[in-house]
């Protein structure tokens, strides 16, 4: 049983205040993940203050890409400060934590698809770990380099791992309906397009919408719920949306 869970930089961050960690809640989520009882767990971690913050400054997305190592050096470095602040809080607690950085993994083609070989973290799984992997840049064939969401690793990690769910936690409780109450479930994008607006922060790679799409392409149930259910999310029960492409 393999598990993908995404924690939102939203969630470990202060989101309006450059490479600012939400202490409490970093510990919160932490707590969490010790006692999950999930088999194989895959996290990987979104960019909040530290890479969306330095991404706008340098106007580099997931389409829009830099040749500037400088630019790629801060981006990918406040990345890996904040990778590296979620592994301490994990290896305080003794959860065998090893961080992944995407950008020495991972690669898009010209059209911008991403290949991320999976066996490193394959490898990793199977001696026991939990591989910790963030929102990167990735070499990007013709733009240098573009920003990967920390959604289109958990698609790509999930396909390529086989995993039987996919957990997202954001802040918000679930997918909201235009009346602001959680959507219990998703089965296709247009049942839900008129009532998802974009983020309200800097996020130069697309808010909930592209969360659900992204979801929605996958193999596996996923997730999407707040902080308040992580713990449900990992001992194995449903929490906030369920979102399931409708293979029939
Ligand atoms: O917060 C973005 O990751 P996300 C990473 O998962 C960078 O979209 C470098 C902006």
């Amino acid at each position: 049983m393999t598990t993908v869970l995404k924690l939102g930089g939203s969630v470990v961050t202060e989101k309006d205040e450059p490479e600012s960690v939400d202490e409490a809640a970093l510990a919160r989520t932490a707590d969490a993940v010790v006692d999950a009882d999930v088999g194989d767990l895959v996290v990987v971690h979104g960019g909040g203050s530290f890479g969306h913050h330095h991404a706008a400054t340098h106007g580099v997305s997931t389409t829009d890409g830099t040749h500037d190592a400088t630019a790629i050096a801060d981006i990918h470095g406040a990345m890996k400060r904040l990778n590296r602040r979620v592994v301490d809080a994990l290896l305080a607690r003794d959860v065998p934590v090893v961080p992944v950085h995407p950008l020495s993994l991972c690669a898009r083609d010209e059209e911008g698809a991403l290949s991320l070989p999976h066996t490193s973290v394959e490898t990793l799984l199977h001696e026991g770990f939990i591989p910790v992997l963030h929102g990167d840049l990735v070499a990007h064939a013709g733009a240098g380099t573009t920003v990967v969401s920390g959604d289109e690793l958990v698609t790509a990690l999930a396909s390529g791992l086989n995993a039987d769910r996919v957990g997202m936690c954001s802040t918000v409780p679930g997918v909201l309906d235009s009346d602001g109450s959680v959507v219990p479930q998703i089965e296709a994008f247009d049942d839900i397009a008129d009532a998802l607006g974009g983020s309200d922060s800097t996020d130069v790679t697309g808010g909930m919408a592209a969360k659900v799409r992204a979801l929605l392409a996958l193999g596996a149930p996923a997730f999407v719920f707040g902080p308040a259910e992580l713990d449900a999310f990992l001992a194995g029960a449903d929490a906030g949306t369920r979102i399931e492409g409708d293979r029939s």
